[in-house]
């Protein structure tokens, strides 16, 4: 892939700092599809990536991705957010091996995460809200994402995530939210990704 979307964002808009995060419902596939982006710019994976929830319940941040090309400079910023849900329930976690007591913890460090990634929506300059396309999308948790980064007039992209599944679902997403801006990809194989940085750049 190339990297001239990057080049696009700055010629258009001279913007300097781009703070680009990663919302959306738990195993959605932020981290994936963060990673994926990270190593695009030429860095090393955020986080790491797992089937059991709440795997990443602290801000996991790319400061200063610098890229220079003709001359140009840009920080690059991601963030990738723990995962929002409406409950934390221990006991999920004890069903994927967790001990009691780590499960709890888990949970605890979970609710937390959820806290400080809606409290951080004030600095961010886009969102990309991933849904797990397999999925129904009219969702509580997917409403309140919108509905909070709405509120506060930040520029937001759904993301239709796993297309690369066979029940993925990704005009059931673009119906559902038809008054926004939806790509649908696969943070996995990569798929459809050269679309989501044309749209970054459309909302930057
Ligand atoms: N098939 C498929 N699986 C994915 C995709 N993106 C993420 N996953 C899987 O979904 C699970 C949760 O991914 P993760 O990135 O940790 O989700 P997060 O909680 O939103 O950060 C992991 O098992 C990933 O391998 C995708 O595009 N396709
Ligand atoms: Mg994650």
């Amino acid at each position: 892939m190339s990297l001239s979307w990057i080049q696009k964002i700055l010629t258009r808009k001279k913007k300097k700092d781009v703070r680009l995060a990663f919302y959306g419902e738990v195993n959605a596939g932020k981290t994936t599809l963060a990673n994926k982006i990270a190593n695009d710019l030429g860095y090393a994976d955020l986080g790491p990536v797992s089937e059991i929830p709440h795997e990443t319940r602290k801000v996991l941040k790319l400061e200063n991705a610098q890229l220079e090309k003709d001359g140009v400079e840009v920080n690059f910023t991601l963030l990738d957010m723990p995962g929002i849900a409406s409950t934390v329930d221990y006991r999920n976690f004890v069903k994927f091996g967790l001990t009691e007591s780590e499960a709890i913890q888990r949970a605890k460090e979970a609710t937390k995460g959820i806290l400080e990634a809606i409290k951080m929506i004030d600095q961010v300059d886009i969102a990309l809200v991933i849904l797990d396309s397999t999925k129904v999308p009219f969702e509580q948790v997917n409403l309140t994402i919108l509905g909070n980064l709405q509120l506060q007039n930040i520029p937001l992209i759904i993301v239709a995530n796993k297309i690369d599944l066979p029940d993925s679902r990704p005009e059931l997403v673009r119906q559902t939210f038809s008054g926004q801006t939806t790509v649908a990809v696969s943070a996995k194989t990569g798929d459809n990704v050269d679309e989501l940085y044309d749209a970054i750049i459309r909302s930057s």
